[in-house]
C-alpha cells in the first residue's frame, strides 16, 4: 500500500536503518521511542493489525516473535522486554499496519 508508511519503509523508500530482517518481517527503531529501547518489529506485507495478522499469516506471525525475540537478545542487557501490539484507534494504534513494539529500560552497553 502505497499510502502505509511502514509499507514504504519495507520497501526501503526512506532509507530507513533495518535492524534484522527475516523472510516475512523487519525491525526498525521507533522514531519516537519511549523507552532506551524501542523497536518496531513488522510484518512485510501489509495487515491492518495483529488481529488480522494471527487470521491471514501464521509464518509471519511467527517471523514477528522470532525477530522480536532475536533483536531483545542483541540490545538488551538482560534478555527482558515488553512485547506489544496496539490494536484499534481507542488502544492507541495510530499506524495500521500491524507492528509489535519492543521495550526495554536496559539497553545493552557496549
Ligand atoms: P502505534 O501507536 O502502536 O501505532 O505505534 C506507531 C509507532 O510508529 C509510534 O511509536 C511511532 C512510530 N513511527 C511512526 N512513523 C514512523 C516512521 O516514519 N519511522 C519510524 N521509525 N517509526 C515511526
Amino acid at each position: 500500500m502505497t499510502d502505509c508508511i511502514f509499507c514504504r519503509i519495507v520497501s526501503g523508500e526512506f532509507g530507513t536503518e533495518l535492524l534484522g530482517e527475516t523472510e516475512h518481517a523487519v525491525a526498525f527503531r521507533d522514531i519516537n521511542p519511549e523507552m532506551p529501547v524501542h523497536l518496531l518489529v513488522v510484518p512485510k506485507k501489509h495487515y491492518r493489525d495483529i488481529t488480522d495478522l494471527v487470521a491471514a499469516d501464521a509464518d509471519a506471525l511467527i517471523d514477528v516473535a522470532q525477530l522480536a525475540a532475536r533483536l531483545a537478545e542483541e540490545h538488551t542487557s538482560d534478555g527482558s522486554y515488553k512485547f506489544l501490539f496496539n490494536t484499534g484507534e481507542n488502544a492507541g494504534q495510530t499506524v495500521f499496519h500491524a507492528h509489535a513494539h519492543i521495550l526495554s529500560q536496559m539497553p545493552k552497553s557496549n
